[in-house]
């Protein structure tokens, strides 16, 4: 019986379970390069050649394995368009009788996939994709009956399931999360570690050439190219990380520095999320850099929390959730994408440089992400849809069962508190705190009100005043309203002046 073995841009491991029980000599292991997918949101130039590329590259590795491979390249005369196309029209070329595949990352797809045993009238069978910590299933049994889904519980279970930085049944140092030890401020002179670069080959050439001519409409900086395109590669950008980065990593996690994109983090997500790496390898290879003494706790904790903890707590929330949390907006937010976001100019130094680095390298880092992206949108009440939108364009590692409860739960609060126990809501002096921007800011980060004042100092008092319905009674929020209402009644005012001239000009386009 010949199998069709359908394998996804983000499905490329040689653990993946649709290639488990695999018949070399009958079955065909496929790669889809289509439209419908490049498409269906404006994917960064860099995003779609880095999937491209590591396509290729893992058709290729799989060829040399001994496998039948079928790969549908972008410009094939007779390429369908759709992941949908292709199936029904390889079914017919190589005669198969059955469709094995690995359940996707996005609701979106497996919808679409539910319904192919009877488009194309033989079976198909989705497995489960276990190349993550925790299952559905595992994730559905945590979060039954319980009132709250916290991360901080879920990650402690998940610790204790994996054996990871335990002492006995104890955490590593007595205590679960060392967050406090990891909100340093950037030093003036930080420098970041340079990341591996790796110079493109001769198919990333091609793909390169390809996303130039086909993706041109599409919003990013193509070049320079620097990504891994192979699992060996990832693992070299893995090791560069824990031996350079790691040691600071904790330190200087919140830390945003300007001229200084890639600082101690890992830029791995970019492979971990396309398959290239496994979340334990990475785990372990941190654990054992503080067992060897060669990085501190603070910093290996941390790093740990972030795959063991929230990758898949946010993965657990989005199949516990979906399909209805894709439409959530808790506070009904409806403002347009300003075309800032896009690189349309902005004084606001903060927001343009986070937005040109996110256009030149398809990646920003987490803070960035939160409390400079996130935190406009979320004061500014920018449409949950659109604003996920952009977010799943911009970002490499941008794929929904990741990208959807971060920016709906942690930056929106727009699931009303599934994911935050309350908005990641912030003025200026946090940016001021942690980043350099204020320096060479139109704005004055210290100033309160008037032309000259920091927008986020007013738009964070404005967005609190506005939503004092849904966030009034929330504990975490108390001591905040009260300092609120212990203003003198002309500064209150002076802030809802201020926010509204600043919203009706970022609503008519003119430049904030
Ligand atoms: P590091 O800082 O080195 O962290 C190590 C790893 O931890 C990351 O590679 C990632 O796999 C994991 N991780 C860290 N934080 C999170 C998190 N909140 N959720 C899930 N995994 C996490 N991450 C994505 O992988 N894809 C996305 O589309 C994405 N969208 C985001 C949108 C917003 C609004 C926010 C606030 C965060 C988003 N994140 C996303 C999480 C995080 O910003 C990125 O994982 C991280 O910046 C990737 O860079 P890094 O590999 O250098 O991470
Ligand atoms: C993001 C993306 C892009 C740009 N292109 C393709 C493609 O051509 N073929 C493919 O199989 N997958 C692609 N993807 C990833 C999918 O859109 C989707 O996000 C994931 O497969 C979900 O698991
Ligand atoms: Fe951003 Fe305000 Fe600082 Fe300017 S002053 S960089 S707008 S936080």
């Amino acid at each position: 019986m010949a199998v069709l073995r359908l394998i996804l841009a983000d499905q490329l491991s040689d653990s993946l379970a649709s290639l488990r029980d695999a018949d070399q000599q009958q079955d065909w292991l496929v790669f889809c390069e289509v439209a419908s997918e490049a498409s269906y949101v404006r994917h960064h130039k860099k995003k779609i050649a880095l999937l491209f590329s590591a396509m290729r590259h893992f058709a290729e590795h799989l060829r040399q394995q001994g496998w039948q491979v079928h790969y549908s390249y972008y410009k094939d005369a007779d390429n369908s368009g759709s992941l949908a196309g292709e199936m029904a029209r390889l079914v017919k070329l190589l005669g198969i009788d059955k469709v094995v595949l690995t359940k996707p990352g996005e609701h979106r797809l497996l919808a679409q996939m539910q319904q192919w045993q009877a488009e194309l009238g033989i079976p198909v069978e989705l497995l489960e994709d276990d190349r993550f910590l925790a299952s559905t299933d595992d994730f559905t049994s945590w979060a039954k009956d319980r009132k709250q889904l916290r991360m901080e519980y879920f990650y402690r279970e998940m610790r204790r399931r994996y054996q990871i930085l335990l002492d006995g049944d104890q955490p590593v140092g007595g205590a679960w999360n060392y967050d406090s030890d990891n909100r340093k401020p950037a030093p003036a002179d930080l420098a970041g570690v340079e990341p591996l670069k790796f110079s493109p080959d001769d198919i990333t050439r091609e793909v390169l050439d390809l996303v130039a001519e086909q993706f041109a409409d599409h919003p990013g900086t193509l070049e320079p190219f620097h990504f891994a395109a192979t699992r060996n590669q990832a693992l070299q950008v893995l090791e560069h990380f824990v031996d350079l980065s790691l040691p600071l990593f904790g330190d200087y996690q919140d830390a945003m520095v300007e001229g200084e994109p890639w600082l101690f983090h890992s830029h791995i997500s970019f492979y971990l999320n396309s398959g290239l790496l496994l979340p334990l390898e990475c785990i372990e290879a941190a654990e054992r850099a503080y067992r060897n003494g060669r990085a501190p706790l603070n910093a290996v904790e941390g790093f740990i929390r972030q795959i063991l903890g929230w990758r898949e707590y946010v993965r657990g929330i989005y199949w516990l959730k979906m399909p209805a949390y894709k439409e959530e907006n808790f506070f009904a937010a409806d403002r347009p994408l300003p075309p800032l976001y896009w690189g349309a100019e902005t004084k606001m130094n903060c927001l343009s440089l986070c937005v040109s680095e996110t256009l030149d390298n398809a990646y920003a880092h987490h803070i960035q992400r939160l409390m400079v992206l996130g935190n406009f949108a979320l004061l500014a009440g920018l449409s949950p849809e659109q604003v996920n939108d952009w977010y799943l364009a911009v970002y490499a590692d941008a794929y929904e069962w990741v990208e959807l409860p971060n920016v709906t739960g942690m930056v929106l609060f727009a699931d009303g508190g599934v994911v935050a126990s309350k908005p990641y809501a912030a003025g200026g002096a946090y940016i001021s705190r942690m980043s350099n921007y204020c320096k060479n800011c139109h704005y004055k980060v210290k100033q309160r009100d008037g032309d000259q004042a920091c927008p986020f100092n007013y738009l964070y008092w404005d967005f609190l005043v506005r939503h004092r319905e849904q966030l009034g009674k929330n504990p975490r929020l108390g001591m905040i309203y009260r300092s609120y209402d212990k203003m003198a009644v002309e500064k209150q005012q002076l802030i809802a002046t201020d926010a509204a001239g600043f919203l009706s000009k970022l609503d008519s386009g003119e430049p904030v």
